[in-house]
């Protein structure tokens, strides 16, 4: 493994732009630095604060996060503003851009616009990178990772939300590890979640909370167990990875309602505490009680203003005190509450259930039945909707009969022996055209988004063998769009391959997109060009690829058509935009080959545009 490793740096080494292109696996990341201990310097009074315009430099003179030496040779001119980590044993490169928000903030600082500031910048780069990490203060991290989960709607990349407790200048610190872990987390990784990555773990963000203030294991997620654990090995459990099933395209809701709070219970709560908790402009509570929901039913003035708000429209929400649990009906005491309107919180955290109710809140084509509605739904994993204790992953049947045959016995061997299994067999289906043996592996527990050995999932086959039906029941059951195969191809590429409108259609409309070095793009076309394969160029083209791009040489698809004489792509390029008067690297224009070449029927198709475009312009 590390022989090959070694080969494979000396090979790039010595090879030029485009071999890197070719060799590598590539993710691109976008760091958004909101603020928070790990970037704070120490001021003159002693404290930490925030510093401005310090940490891309600092992190530019450390190796471990930037790579100068591949950086000065391989970047090209408008890449320049990147960092890149040096090559990971997988053999993928993370590069990354940092934004650094201004001013910086302690995250104690930080308001709901804020979390729309970060959605907004996650919207405006979607389509660019592959994964988002946030830079934030840990103090508020749990809210805002909790919000981002709802204000994400559709979400096909992973969000990773990380900081430290002691800044990642310090000679100690855990905010290099941690910065570390969510670039190669979020660059390697394509979990359509929200996470938080800290200390080693990586966990849902709207299960998160701070349990410690000084642990460099500040964050624990009670209530679920962690997505994946960061070990030598990075283990991912694809079963508890929240898929939203749904084929609509990518969107933030960025205004959030701010008129929730939280009203923790305590022995003796004052009836007019509660009350003016609960006057207007209050629109949605999250009531902390005791235990399993309990709530004290002997105070009937309490009761009674709690239905009179609710009877009034506000949306109360009933979750537990305890660090740890469910909030069930089984007392007398919570059952009071229910009677009267409350709705029971499940396992949620304060934070999930103050920011789920703040999005649901803000989303002003709903009626009030319809938010309540929503509160009880669990929209992005924040909840538990079924006793997920219930179902064994050892009891699958066909595992159970391979276990047998192959005398493993443990519960490690038997879950590795089922990641191994399932993805393969739910890429078989996908070729046969099997939607039924799909929905079986589904139903026994298979995820649907999982790859086999080389990273191709049953959505890369279903879209490479043009079964359209597959693909809707794939996307339908929340596949993800995004996953790259060891090819660095995601299934986009592969209905680009199979030239099938429907289903590259389809994927663009769920939110896939080319996510090539527009060198190879450009590649790709020009040798379409130049075998005259038109229905190829077209589906380049539904793919949303820009048909002007250019090669190394600066060279456009139809600089090749032109030089090489191919009367249809030629005609089919111009049509669609094509630029006849783009110069490559020798200043040579398409228009200017053709004239060489002496094709009069392509010259005649250049001046004829050049004759519509001069007339359109002078008409206009
Ligand atoms: N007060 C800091 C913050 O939340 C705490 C931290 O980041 N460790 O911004």
């Amino acid at each position: 493994m590390e022989n090959d490793l070694f080969q494979r740096r000396s090979k790039l080494a010595t090879a030029g732009v485009a071999e890197s292109v070719e060799q590598e696996q590539e993710a691109k990341v976008l760091v958004l630095y909101s603020g928070g201990t790990i970037g704070m310097r120490t001021n003159q009074s002693g404290v930490y604060e925030p510093e401005s315009n310090f940490m891309i430099p600092e992190l530019k003179k450390l190796p471990i996060f930037h790579d100068k030496s591949y950086a000065e040779k391989q970047l090209m001119e408008e890449e320049k503003d990147l960092l890149v980590m040096p090559l990971m044993r997988s053999g993928r490169r993370v590069k990354y851009h940092i934004k650094e928000y201004n001013p910086l903030l302690d995250s104690s600082n930080m308001t709901m616009s804020d979390w729309s500031k970060i959605a907004n910048d996650i919207s405006t780069y979607y389509d660019e990178y592959d994964g988002f990490v946030v830079l934030h203060g840990t103090d508020t991290m749990a809210y805002t990772a909790s919000a981002l989960s709802f204000m994400c709607e559709n979400l096909g990349k992973p969000i990773i939300l990380t900081g430290s407790q002691i800044p990642i200048f310090e000679v100690r610190s855990d905010g290099r590890d941690n910065f570390l872990s969510a670039l190669v987390v979020a660059g390697q990784f394509c979990i359509p979640e929200v996470l938080v990555v800290f200390g080693n773990k990586v966990l849902r963000g709207n299960r998160t909370i701070k349990n410690d203030s000084g642990s460099f294991d500040a964050f624990i997620s009670p209530n679920i167990a962690s997505i994946a654990e960061l070990e030598t090995d990075i283990t991912v459990d694809w079963s508890l990875v929240f898929r939203s099933g749904t084929t609509e395209k990518f969107r933030i809701h960025s205004e959030m309602c701010t008129n929730v709070g939280l009203l923790r219970l305590f022995p003796g709560i004052s009836v007019q505490l509660v009350r003016s908790f609960l006057q207007p402009p209050m629109q949605g509570v999250v009531l902390q009680s005791y235990g399993a929901g309990n709530a004290p039913d002997n105070r009937p003035e309490i009761l009674k203003v709690i239905e009179g708000a609710i009877n009034l429209g506000v949306i109360i929400v009933n979750i537990t005190q305890c660090t740890r649990g469910f909030v069930d009906a089984t007392y007398a005491t919570g059952k009071a509450l229910y009677d009267k309107g409350v709705i029971p919180g499940g396992d949620m955290t304060a934070e999930a259930a103050l920011t789920k109710l703040s999005y649901v809140l803000s989303k002003d084509d709903w009626s009030i039945k319809q938010k309540t509605k929503m509160m009880k739904r669990n929209l992005r994993g924040e909840v538990r909707s079924i006793h997920i204790e219930d179902i064994s992953l050892l009891d699958f049947e066909l595992i159970d009969c391979v276990a047998k045959a192959l005398s493993i016995s443990t519960k490690e061997e038997t879950l590795k022996l089922r990641d191994a299994l399932y993805p393969n067999l739910m890429c078989a289906a996908a070729k046969s055209n099997d939607t039924e043996a799909l929905e079986r592996l589904r139903s026994t527990g298979g995820n649907l988004s999982a790859g086999n050995q080389d990273g191709r999932t049953a959505l890369h086959v279903a879209a490479r063998e043009g079964h359209l039906a597959v693909v809707q029941y794939l996307l339908h059951h929340g596949a993800t769009i995004h996953t790259k195969d060891q090819h660095d191809h995601t299934p986009l590429n592969d209905a680009i391959i199979s030239k099938d409108h429907q289903i590259i259609t389809l994927l663009v409309r769920t939110g896939a997109h080319l996510t090539m070095h527009p060198i190879r793009i450009a590649m790709e076309l020009c040798s379409a060009a130049a075998r005259d394969e038109v229905s190829t160029l077209q589906a380049w083209r539904a793919a949303g690829a820009d048909l002007n791009v250019s090669d190394y040489d600066k060279r456009t698809p139809l600089h090749v058509a032109v030089s090489t004489k191919k009367l249809n792509s030629v005609r089919y390029l111009l049509e669609n935009g094509a630029r006849w008067d783009t110069e490559d690297i020798f200043e040579n224009t398409a228009e200017m080959q053709a004239k060489k070449t002496g094709c009069e029927e392509i010259l005649k198709l250049i001046e004829q545009k050049s004759r519509e475009e001069k007339a359109g312009t002078s008409n206009s």
